[in-house]
């Protein structure tokens, strides 16, 4: 029987992906880097979950037999892209669907929480419009990038997550947008449904309960999570 919903951030609340890749490369420019990540390299670095690993994996990919970065640089440079991100991310509407799942669950006091790489600061920019400033009220548990050191695909902030709300992995769905959050969430045991977004469509999600375009009402996400245990397949 399904109990909680845990949601990613980045690419299933909202389609986000595009305004990080603009401040990646607004937090370059200020900083003096000559560095450009094109949509389609954006889409390459992806594979690499949180903006200071990106930018790690980056920085060896550009200069591979020099020395690694120095922290305090990528803290800099990711801090410069935190600022521009969080303006950007104010505007930018939640994905069709989240916004009545999330006051339908919540209506129902089903728990809902978050499971996502990203920082503090950029949930609650993305949340605060739409879901007001006092958003937090609305979820059980949030397992974010200041949480977890290890970011997807390893399970962690998933983990976190199901020990917060005390709710077997099974009587879970997790919501996702990427293959990394997909593994992270199936390595925790939770059933788990993909939206992909702009970025990541072209993933591979074959260990998913089901892929949808957008998210449909509580109703039928609990038929489906029934289902998949009715008919034996979530192992
Ligand atoms: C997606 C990510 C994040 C963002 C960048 O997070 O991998 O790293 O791309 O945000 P999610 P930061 O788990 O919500 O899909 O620079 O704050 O990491
Ligand atoms: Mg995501």
């Amino acid at each position: 029987m399904l109990k909680a919903l845990i949601f990613d951030v980045d690419g299933t609340l909202a389609d986000t992906e595009e305004a990080h890749r603009m401040a990646f490369n607004a937090a370059f420019h200020d900083a003096g880097l000559d560095w450009y990540w094109s949509a389609a390299l954006y889409a390459e670095l992806l594979a690499v979950a949180g903006g200071k690993e990106r930018l790690r994996h980056y920085w060896r990919q550009t200069d591979p037999h020099g020395p690694p970065p120095p922290d305090a640089v990528i803290d800099h440079v990711h801090a410069l892209k935190t600022r521009h991100y969080t303006a950007l991310a104010s505007a930018l509407p939640l994905r069709p669907g989240v916004l009545h799942l999330i006051h339908e669950a919540s209506d129902a006091h089903l728990p809902l929480a978050l499971a996502t790489t990203t920082t503090p600061a950029n949930i609650d920019a993305l949340l605060r419009g739409p879901l007001g400033s006092d958003w937090r009220h609305l979820f059980a548990a949030i397992g974010d990038g200041s949480t977890a050191a290890n970011k997807k695909p390893a399970p962690d902030v998933y983990l976190q997550v199901l020990a917060a709300l005390n709710v077997p992995a099974d009587d879970c769905l997790a919501i996702e947008d990427s293959h990394n959050g997909l593994q992270a969430a199936r390595a925790a045991g939770i059933p788990t449904l993909v939206t992909p977004g702009t970025y990541t469509r072209t993933q591979c999600f074959d260990d998913a309960l089901l892929q949808l375009e957008q998210l449909g009402d509580l109703a039928a996400l609990r038929r489906w999570h029934a289902a998949a245990f009715a008919e034996g397949s979530m192992t």
